[in-house]
């Protein structure tokens, strides 16, 4: 009967250690979804929802497509991704009435590229064919020098666009896109 009692003392410990190990995880956890919440929140100049995702804009800032859709990842996204002419249409709306009140803000980063494929249109985290494409008058233009996509928000139509540029101009907005099971 002791050994009995002795090993339930011993379960017992055991469960103990293993509840304050929970608890920490737990407060570890909470800490890291308030720490990348705030730095979303810090990046956020506007955000709205749609169908089945979660949209934020940043201010006009990045000249980086892979950074820029990186940053969208970090909070559990991409970069936009426009799936069909509704989804369009939302996404250039929301960019014009926020241009509306930040003016300065003229462009903004789509999720898709055609590098290495030109011509075709493809996803940057999905990977599948982007088949609505709704371009600017006389874009695409810049052929294998331009292979990512911004929207050019005051005429709500698609540009291909250098992924990269180092001169520090010609920046753009970041448009993430977050399914709402990973807000
Ligand atoms: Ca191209
Ligand atoms: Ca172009």
């Amino acid at each position: 009967m002791n050994i009995k009692v002795e090993d339930m003392e011993i379960k017992l410990n055991k469960l103990s250690g293993l509840e304050n190990k929970v608890t920490h995880l737990e407060s570890t956890l909470n800490g890291l979804k308030s720490q990348v919440d705030n730095s979303k929140d810090a990046i956020t100049l506007a955000s709205a929802n749609y169908k089945g995702s979660h949209y934020f804009v940043t201010e006009q800032r990045y000249g980086n497509a892979q950074e820029a859709n990186r940053l969208c990842q970090l909070y559990g996204g991409y970069l936009v991704e426009i799936n069909d002419r509704q989804e369009f249409d939302f996404v250039t709306d929301f960019l014009f009435n926020q241009s509306v009140s930040h003016p300065e803000i003229i462009g903004a980063w789509v999720g898709a590229t055609d590098e290495g494929h030109e011509g075709s249109w493809r996803f940057m985290t999905s990977g599948g064919n982007m088949s609505t494409l709704v371009w600017q008058h006389l874009e695409p233009s810049g052929g294998a020098g331009e292979n990512c996509m911004n929207i050019e928000i005051p005429f709500k139509v698609m540009n291909d666009y250098p992924c990269f540029r180092g001169d520090g101009m010609h920046l753009q907005a970041i448009l993430c896109e977050i399914p709402h099971r990973n807000v």
